[in-house]
């Protein structure tokens, strides 16, 4: 019945506290559960993100990765035409994919990563750096997330956020005023040359990759629903762990 706690074990700290990085007799991770999620800007991506953060009670070990981190180090010649409206930053070379599955890669394995990061302000990578670790979660979000087949290849479930794209682009002309130092007519432009396109040449057809399809509004239940397959995830693995541990227990027990 103790087969949770394996006693004597040199393990047996880490059982107490239950927590990711888990490490199993073979000194190997068991991996953290990843989730990506693309959808069109201002589609909602990011608050479906924290709304499952929420709903986990914000366990300190899942985590959300943003594509918003991965754009990549600009030349001054680059951040003088973003300032313009010049810029393509809709087009998937505009992110540092590698990095941005380096840094996933690490994560799911339990090791340490450093995240950079990105001003959207100043368009530019910020030489401050994020060291984060002790993923058992891992949500992943971006306009591009599921059109990168390095990311794809490490999702253990893919979401589409579905919007109109009306109310897409009503929503981001407000966020990109209040949150990003925009102004209307900059929004509009950049919309037409370089969003809407991205969205309908890349964005939208990632969709088919998807696991689940999310509605961008109205989606409580959608997300409860994703809520409850995450935590059931959680479970596995930590029980999974802790019978690695008790076959571990029983061997000593033996010798
Ligand atoms: P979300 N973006 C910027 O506006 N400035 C930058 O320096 C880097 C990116 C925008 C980018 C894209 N488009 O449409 C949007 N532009 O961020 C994606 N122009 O972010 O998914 O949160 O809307
Ligand atoms: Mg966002």
């Amino acid at each position: 019945q103790s087969w949770i706690s394996a006693p004597g074990s040199k393990n047996e700290v880490m059982v107490s506290h239950g927590r990711a990085p888990w490490y199993g007799p073979d000194g190997k991770n068991i991996e953290a559960y990843v989730v990506g999620i693309a959808g069109g800007s201002a589609s909602g991506k990011t608050s479906v993100a924290r709304a499952i953060l929420s709903a986990l009670n914000y366990i300190p070990t899942v985590l959300i990765l943003s594509q918003d981190s991965f754009y990549n180090a600009h030349t001054d010649e680059e951040i003088e035409l973003a300032f313009n409206n010049d810029l393509d930053l809709d087009h998937p070379d505009a992110i540092d994919s590698s990095l941005f599955a380096k840094c996933l890669m690490d994560l799911k394995q339990g090791k340490a990563t450093e995240i950079p990061t990105y001003s959207f302000v100043h368009h530019q990578r910020m030489p401050e750096k994020k060291y984060i670790y002790g993923a058992s979660v891992i949500i992943v979000e971006g306009i591009m997330a599921l059109q990168s087949p390095e990311l794809r290849d490490l999702y253990d479930l893919k979401v589409f956020v579905n919007c109109d794209s009306d109310l897409m682009l009503a929503r981001r002309i407000k966020r990109d005023v209040q949150e990003r130092g925009r102004d209307v007519d900059g929004i509009l432009d950049q919309y037409l040359r370089f969003v809407k396109s991205s969205y309908d040449n890349f964005v939208q057809p990632s969709s088919r990759y998807a696991d689940i399809i999310v509605p961008g509004s109205s989606n409580q239940l959608a997300i409860e629903l994703l809520v409850t397959h995450v935590k059931r995830q959680l479970d596995t693995r930590s029980l999974r762990f802790r019978k690695m541990l008790a076959q571990m227990g029983d061997d000593e027990a033996e010798v």
